[in-house]
């Protein structure tokens, strides 16, 4: 700018409206629509999540889709960070009473799931498919994901989720 010559500083001025309208109806269909969906993979094996650390941010829709890769069927369940969750048996329990679905409204394509009462409880896929959760996170904080099939959560098939 401090070299600019007199013409220059006129297309500056006169073409910097033109700039922030173009940006305006760039950035319209974003803010009007909350067209912004944060998309998470997840991919199931025997027996773990990959990747197993993920972040979503709160009041944003999100959009999980987990890939079932194993040769068994695997779940998918959100709920508080376990303090110890041994038994298998303990672990649901655990999921059930911390889920994170509670009072949350989830759409579900592909896979089966289980209800407590009016809430999403339990992904579960079959080997080979896909399925994807949508949501949008209303509450921050550090939780745990797994699958309380017998056996796969203490073979550690869990992960961490982040919510900001
Ligand atoms: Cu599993």
């Amino acid at each position: 700018m401090r070299n600019s010559t007199p013409m220059e500083v006129t297309v500056m001025r006169k073409g910097l409206p033109v700039i922030l309208a173009a940006v305006l109806i760039l950035l319209l269909p974003w803010s009007a629509g909350g067209a912004t969906v944060q998309k998470l993979t997840l991919t199931m094996r025997d027996f773990k999540y990959t990747p197993a650390k993920v972040n979503l941010q709160v009041g944003v829709p999100a959009e999980i889709t987990l890939i079932n890769r194993g040769k068994v069927a695997h779940e998918f369940m959100i709920y508080d960070m376990p303090r110890q969750m041994s038994a298998m048996m303990m672990g649901h329990e655990w999921a059930e009473k911390t889920n994170y679905f509670r009072g949350h409204a989830v759409t579900v394509e592909g896979g089966k799931t289980n209800m407590r009462g009016q809430d999403l409880f339990e992904i579960i896929v079959s080997p080979g498919k896909t399925t994807t959760v949508k949501f949008t996170p209303a509450r921050a904080g550090t939780f745990e994901f797994g699958c309380m099939i017998k056996g796969h959560y203490e073979a550690g098939q869990k992960g961490t989720l982040t919510i900001r």
